[in-house]
């Protein structure tokens, strides 16, 4: 996607998110994709709780708050209603945080990919539930402190790094799927255009750096979700007609250190968790190149 294909239109007309929202961001750039045919699923989170407060209700497009079990449901119900009044031009978009889609919300996310109506879920994975006060979900990394996390003793060698939410969704043979984040954002708005021409499912997992979970200024979201990649503690990846591939890969990689020791969610890890945390990372690479069925490509 180039420059000049982006949307001038805005359909975010103010918010209550704190600044430098990476999930406000992954939604306004995916909106840019869209368009205003689209009606947004949402359950409980940031992108409902925080935004919309009635009367204040930032996004210009109609929404939907479901329960925080039902994205998914409510994606399939409300696609199957479209397509049954021959609506086909409405894009049915769900926006869920990783403990609305990893933790509480799977079953349903499961289980609508198996149903094969056509819709984008969009995960907004800022690696816990931060609209409650930032408690532990399971895409929260290995060291990470959140609420429920408090002590140092939490950080265990037997504790493993974030969930592999995408291998699940890719496992079901899903149309479409990828990994992205906002700091890539072409890349990003790419693939939301490719996720409205899939004629069926389509799931999205943005990594979305939060300034107030994670600790760092909010002058830097744009810059921690860069260090994600940079460090491998996120991949820039595609699942098209059953092929996994690499949308991009860092052409130098930087420890996973320098990463952790700008967020102040780390702060309580010592030399031997981060190590811990490096080889999780170096596993989790290895174990994503011997699935990758294409050559990588290195991205300008
Ligand atoms: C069934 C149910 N349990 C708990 C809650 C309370 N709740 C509302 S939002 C939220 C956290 C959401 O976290 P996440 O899905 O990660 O989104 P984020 O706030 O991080 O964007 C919780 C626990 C709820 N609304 N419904
Ligand atoms: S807590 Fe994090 S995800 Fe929620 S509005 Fe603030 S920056 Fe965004």
């Amino acid at each position: 996607m180039k420059i000049t294909e982006i949307a001038q239109e805005e359909y975010i007309t103010g918010s209550l998110s704190c600044a430098g929202c990476a999930e406000l961001l992954a939604v306004r750039l995916a909106l840019k994709v869209l368009g205003n045919r689209v009606v947004l699923i949402v359950p409980a989170g940031c992108m409902s709780t925080v935004n919309c407060y009635y009367p204040q209700l930032p996004f210009r497009v109609p929404m939907f708050v479901g329960p925080f079990a039902a994205t998914g449901a409510i994606l399939s119900g409300v696609s199957a209603g479209f397509r049954m009044r021959g609506i086909k031009d409405v894009h049915v978009v769900g926006l869920a945080g990783d403990g609305g889609t990893a933790d509480i919300g799977l079953a349903s996310l499961s289980q609508a990919i198996v149903g094969r109506r056509k819709f984008i879920y969009i995960c907004l994975d800022n690696e816990a539930y931060m609209n409650t006060g930032i408690q532990w979900s399971s895409t929260t990394p290995y060291g990470a402190i959140t609420t429920t996390t408090p002590l140092p003793e939490i950080v265990r060698e037997s504790e493993q790094n974030k969930k592999d939410l995408f291998s699940i969704v890719i496992a079901h043979r899903i149309p479409y799927a990828a990994t992205a984040c906002p700091s890539y954002p072409f890349d990003y708005m790419e693939k939301v255009k490719r996720a409205a021409a899939t004629d069926g499912p389509s799931f999205i997992h943005v990594l979305t750096p939060c300034q107030s979970g994670w600790g760092f200024p909010s002058s830097k979201t744009i810059a921690m979700g860069k260090m994600a990649v940079e460090s491998g503690m996120w991949h820039l990846c595609e699942y098209r007609d059953g092929k996994l591939s690499f949308s991009y890969v860092p052409k130098n990689k930087i420890p996973v250190a320098d990463y952790v020791k700008i967020q102040t969610r780390f702060r309580r890890m010592k030399p031997e968790h981060i190590d811990r945390l490096q080889k999780l990372v170096d596993e989790r690479l290895q174990a994503m190149q011997e699935m990758i069925s294409e050559p990588a490509e290195v991205a300008p």
